[in-house]
């Protein structure tokens, strides 16, 4: 029989923990499937044609339906939950940092700690080698904006936790990987200290 909530995932990459860290908040099981993407698994005729024709993880599998996209899984995992602010503004405020998280966070963070981590620096294309110090000036630009926001308040939106810091604390826990001093940032060091403190929360493996 099939598991009614099944992430396919490769542990290592910080959008499928997002989904593993909300349904761990919320108490709801998941059943993992892994795949590795440095082998090309989630590249497979198999895999494109029957879970995700963008040939990417994280891709939640909800019956026999499949939901690509990290926050769309957590949004789909979250709705109705106090992982999502019941005020109107502050919903939209919580798209508006998962919005970020995916266009001005994760391409230069993840990328970053992607690259240096697993491909490792001598392995990259000279294209890449090339976007290193962009990308390391637009994750520093990234984590200069949270590093203000959090200097004022607990949370990302609100006064609790929302998907908003599910979306941010995956990539910047272990940002490090990537280069960046988390040393430099005191009000999101706070932050990653509240958000692991929580009930429920799981490790990245
Ligand atoms: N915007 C997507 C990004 C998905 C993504 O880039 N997945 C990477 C791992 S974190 C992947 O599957 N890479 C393998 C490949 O592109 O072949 C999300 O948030 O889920």
């Amino acid at each position: 029989m099939t598991a009614d909530l099944i992430l396919h995932e490769d542990p290592r990459s910080g959008n499928c923990f997002k989904i593993r860290l909300t349904a761990s908040l919320l108490g709801l099981p998941l059943e993992r499937r892994q795949y590795d993407i440095m082998k090309g698994e989630t590249r497979t005729p198999e895999f494109l044609a029957n879970v995700n024709a963008n040939g990417r993880i994280p891709v939640l599998q909800i019956g026999d339906r499949f939901l690509p996209e990290s926050n769309a899984a957590c949004w789909y995992l979250a709705e109705g939950s106090a992982l999502v602010p019941a005020d109107r503004f502050d919903r939209a405020d919580m798209l508006r940092w998962m919005f970020f998280e995916q266009y001005n966070h994760e391409p230069n963070i993840a990328t970053l700690r992607f690259w240096l981590l697993f491909v490792g620096e001598a392995n990259l294309t000279p294209f890449q080698q090339g976007q290193i110090m962009a990308k390391r000036v637009g994750g520093e630009a990234a984590l200069a904006v949270m590093e203000d926001h959090l200097a004022r308040r607990d949370w990302m939106v609100g006064d609790s936790v929302t998907l908003a810091d599910i979306a941010l604390y995956a990539y910047t826990h272990v940002c490090e990987a990537g280069g960046f001093r988390l040393q430099d940032y005191a009000a999101v060091c706070k932050w990653l200290n509240r958000v692991s403190g929580l009930s429920g929360y799981v490790r990245m493996d």
